[in-house]
C-alpha cells in the first residue's frame, strides 16, 4: 500500500521530473524532436562529421522548408563564414568549410526558436575574428583558477578512457555561438599539462572537438623544459630546450595534428619566463613561435605583465612591450587585457591597443565575474566588450577602434583572434547563475560579429533561453543592459578600482593596506583618499600614465575638465569638494553613484517578481534568491566604502539616500574564506 502511494506520487510528479527545468539547455532549447522534418528535405553531398552534426541539428529541429548544404570553395573569402537565400521554395546554405554549413544551420535554427521572418532569406555572414577563443582557468586537480561554478569540466582523473557526455555538448554550445578554440587549462601553468599522460588525454577532447569545428590550445608553463624535461634550465636561446620544445610539439603534433598552439603568461606573479634568464619577451615567444611554425601553430603571448615596482601598474605593460614592437614572429599574438590593471568593473582601456604598429595584438576579455560579484550578481557584460572594442585609441587618426586594430582592419595580420576568460564549470547550469549564461553567449555572438549591439544580443539570448514574450523581454532586457552600470555604481563608481577584498575579490575591502605586501595589491594603493581627496594621480604630474594614450586623448584625459566622470578617479585626484558636471560635489556624486546602484538592484527584484508567470518555478527562485545576495551585497559595498571614504571627506551622507545599515567597525572584520592564490 505504502509502495502503491508512492507510485502514485511519482505518477503525480512526473510532468514535473522530466520537464523540472535546470538551466542546462543553455540557449539551445529547440522545439521537439518529433516536429523535425523528414531527411528528404535535407539535401547535401558529400560526407563528413561536421556535415553529420549540421544534419542532425535540422533533423532534429528545424520545422520549415527543404534545405540544401552546399559546399562551395569560392566562399573562401568568408572564411568561417556562410551565405543563406531563399531560393524558389528551399532555403540554400553555403560556406566554403563545413564548419561554416554548421555554423549557417545553427544561425537559421536561432532565427526559428526567436521568431523570426524566414521567408526571403539573403544573408552573408564572415565573423570579425579568425580565432575566437575560450581560456579556460582549469587547474589539473579539477578546481578553477576564478572559477565560480563548480568544478572543471575535464575530467583528468578519468581521460583518456572515460569520456564525459558533457564534453560533446560543450561543443556544441560553442559552435552554436561560433566560438572554435579553446585553451584547455588555467594560465598559471601546471609544467605537468605537458606530460605524455597528460597529452593523450588532451587528445581525447580535441577529438570530441574536432566535428564541431572547436581547436585546442594549451597554456604552458614557460620552465617546462627544466621540470618535466630535466634540463638544467629553460633558458630560451638554449640550444637544448629549443630542442625539448620542438619533440614536444611533435609530440603534439602526432597526437593532435590540427593544435592550435600555446598561450603563455611569463614574468608576471611569480609565474616563469624568458626574462630569468635575461631574455626578452620576444626571445621568449619567438622561440615558440618557431617551432609551432612548420605545424601550423602559433602562440598567444600574453601583457599581463607587472611587478611590484614603484612604476604605475597600469603603465607596466606598455612600457615593456613598446620597445619590442617588429620584434615578434607573424604567428605571435600579444593577448592583451581590456584595461591595463586586471578586469575591473570600469577601467579605461589598455594603452597598449594600438600602440603596438608592427605586432599583431587581441583582446583578453573575462566572463568569469571574478571582480563582479562571482556568480552571485546578475552583471551582463556585452555593454563592457562593446565599450572597449568600440573604444578609438586614436593610434592611427580618428576611428581607430580596438575593433580595428585587432580584427585585421587597422594591421592587416596573417591570423586575428579574440579571447576572453570563461565562467564555465560543472553545474547543471554551467555557469552558476541563469543569467551569466548570456555572457558566454555575448562573448561568442561578438567575436563573430562585434558590431553587434549589445541590446540585440540580449534580445535574442532571452528569447532563446526564456520566452518570446514582450512583457517579459522588455523588462527583462532593460535589468540586463543596466546592469553592469548598476554594478559599477555600487561598486567602484566614477573610476574607483581594486578596491576589493584581498585574494578572493568579493566584497569590498578599501581599507586594505597590506603593510609588507606587494603595494600593487592593496586598496588603499588604488584610490589614495586623504584628506584632500581621493582617485589615482596619472596625469603629468603623478604616475603619468596619461602619456601613453594617442592624442587627443592624453590630453582629454589628462585635464580634469574634459576627463569624462566615469574615469575621472581613474586619471586624477580629485578634492572632495571639487564640483561636478551636474553641480553636486565630488563626494555627493559619490554618495549619489553608490546609493543608485543599490536602488537598482532592488527594482531588478521588483521586476523580477513580477516576472513569475513567464518563468519556470526553478529558474525564477533561483535568480530571485541571487537578486537577494546582490540586493545584501550592494548595500554592503555602500555602506563600506561610504563610511571609510567617509573617515577622509568628513562629509555628511547626503540627506536623499539612503541611511548606512552596517558599523563600518564590523564590516572591517569580515574575513570570508573563499579559497584564492594571492
Ligand atoms: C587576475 C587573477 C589571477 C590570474 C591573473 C591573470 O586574479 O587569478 O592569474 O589575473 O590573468 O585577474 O594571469
Amino acid at each position: 500500500m505504502r509502495n502503491f502511494r508512492v507510485y502514485i506520487l511519482i505518477f503525480l510528479l512526473m510532468p514535473f521530473i522530466i520537464f523540472a527545468e535546470d538551466g542546462s539547455k543553455l540557449w539551445l532549447r529547440f522545439p521537439n524532436v518529433k516536429n523535425g522534418i523528414s531527411s528528404e528535405k535535407i539535401i547535401s553531398k558529400g560526407k563528413n562529421p561536421t556535415l553529420e552534426i549540421a544534419k542532425k541539428e535540422l533533423m532534429s529541429y528545424w520545422q520549415g522548408q527543404t534545405i540544401e548544404l552546399r559546399t562551395d570553395k569560392s566562399l573562401k573569402n568568408l572564411k568561417d563564414g556562410y551565405v543563406i537565400k531563399s531560393n524558389s521554395g528551399k532555403i540554400i546554405i553555403s560556406a566554403a568549410k563545413e564548419s561554416g554549413l554548421l555554423y549557417g544551420v545553427y544561425h537559421i535554427l536561432r532565427l526559428q526558436q526567436t521568431k523570426s521572418d524566414f521567408s526571403h532569406l539573403n544573408i552573408t555572414e564572415k565573423p570579425s575574428y579568425d580565432i575566437r577563443i575560450l581560456n579556460h582557468w582549469d587547474n589539473l586537480d579539477g578546481t578553477i583558477e576564478r572559477g565560480y561554478a563548480g568544478h572543471s569540466l575535464w575530467k583528468w582523473e578519468d581521460l583518456p578512457n572515460k569520456i564525459s557526455p558533457r564534453y560533446e555538448e560543450y561543443a556544441r554550445v560553442n559552435a552554436s555561438i561560433g566560438i572554435n578554440s579553446v585553451v584547455l587549462n588555467n594560465v598559471n601553468a601546471s609544467p605537468n599539462m605537458l606530460r605524455t599522460d597528460y597529452l593523450q588525454k588532451v587528445k581525447v577532447l580535441a577529438d570530441v572537438f574536432r566535428a564541431y569545428g572547436i581547436k585546442v590550445y594549451l597554456s604552458v608553463n614557460f620552465s617546462s623544459p627544466k621540470v618535466i624535461g630535466g634540463l638544467e634550465n629553460s633558458d630560451p636561446l638554449h640550444k637544448n630546450v629549443q630542442q625539448w620544445w620542438k619533440e614536444k610539439a611533435s609530440e603534439i603534433y602526432n597526437l593532435i595534428p590540427d593544435f592550435g598552439g600555446f598561450l603563455v603568461k611569463a614574468n608576471s606573479e611569480g609565474q616563469p619566463g624568458p626574462q630569468d634568464y635575461g631574455r626578452t619577451h620576444a626571445d621568449g615567444a619567438n622561440m615558440m613561435a618557431d617551432i609551432l611554425k612548420p605545424h601550423g601553430g602559433i602562440v598567444m603571448w600574453r601583457a599581463f605583465v607587472y611587478s611590484p615596482s614603484k612604476e604605475d601598474r597600469a603603465k607596466q605593460a606598455h612600457l615593456e612591450f613598446v620597445p619590442l614592437d617588429g620584434k615578434f614572429r607573424d604567428n605571435v599574438i600579444i593577448q592583451i587585457k581590456n584595461g591595463p590593471v586586471d578586469f575591473q568593473p570600469r577601467e579605461a582601456f589598455n594603452p597598449l591597443f594600438g600602440a603596438l604598429k608592427k605586432t599583431s595584438e587581441m583582446v583578453e576579455f573575462q566572463i568569469t565575474q571574478e571582480y563582479l560579484g562571482f556568480s552571485n550578481h546578475l552583471v551582463y557584460l556585452a555593454p563592457l566588450f562593446k565599450e572597449t572594442l568600440d573604444s578609438d585609441t586614436y593610434s592611427d587618426g580618428k576611428g581607430s577602434t580596438i575593433a580595428k586594430i585587432t580584427d585585421g582592419t587597422l594591421r592587416p595580420a596573417q591570423l586575428t583572434a579574440i579571447s576572453a576568460v570563461a565562467n564555465i564549470g560543472e553545474d547543471t547550469n554551467w555557469t552558476g547563475h541563469h543569467f551569466a549564461q548570456a555572457n558566454w553567449y555575448a562573448f561568442g555572438r561578438l567575436a563573430w560579429n562585434h558590431e553587434l549591439s549589445a541590446e540585440n544580443i540580449a534580445d535574442e539570448w532571452i528569447k532563446m533561453t526564456f520566452t518570446d514574450k514582450a512583457a517579459f523581454v522588455n523588462p527583462v532586457k532593460k535589468i540586463m543592459l543596466s546592469s553592469r552600470e548598476t554594478a559599477v555604481d555600487y561598486m567602484m563608481p566614477l573610476g574607483l578600482h581594486h578596491i576589493f577584498a584581498s585574494g578572493h575579490h568579493y566584497g569590498p575591502e578599501p581599507w586594505g593596506d597590506y603593510k609588507g605586501g606587494r603595494p600593487d595589491w592593496s586598496p588603499v594603493y588604488y584610490h589614495q583618499a586623504n584628506a584632500q581627496g581621493i582617485g589615482f594621480d596619472r596625469t603629468k604630474t603623478g604616475s603619468d600614465a596619461v602619456s601613453q594614450y594617442f592624442s587627443p586623448l592624453n590630453t582629454i584625459y589628462g585635464d580634469i575638465e574634459t576627463c569624462p566622470e566615469n574615469l575621472i578617479l581613474w586619471f586624477h585626484h580629485v578634492p572632495w569638494n571639487y564640483k561636478m558636471k551636474d553641480g553636486k560635489t565630488l563626494w555627493e556624486e559619490l554618495a549619489f553613484k553608490y546609493d543608485s546602484g543599490v536602488q537598482n538592484v532592488r527594482e531588478y527584484q521588483k521586476v523580477w517578481d513580477q516576472m513569475e508567470a513567464y518563468v519556470d518555478p526553478e529558474r525564477f527562485t533561483q535568480v530571485q534568491s541571487k537578486l537577494k545576495i546582490q540586493a545584501k551585497d550592494a548595500v554592503w559595498w555602500k555602506d563600506a566604502c561610504l563610511l571609510y571614504f567617509q573617515t577622509f571627506s568628513k562629509m555628511p551622507i547626503p540627506y536623499d539616500i539612503e541611511r548606512p545599515v552596517h558599523e563600518l567597525e564590523d564590516l572591517k572584520k569580515i574575513k570570508l574564506d573563499l579559497k584564492h592564490h594571492n
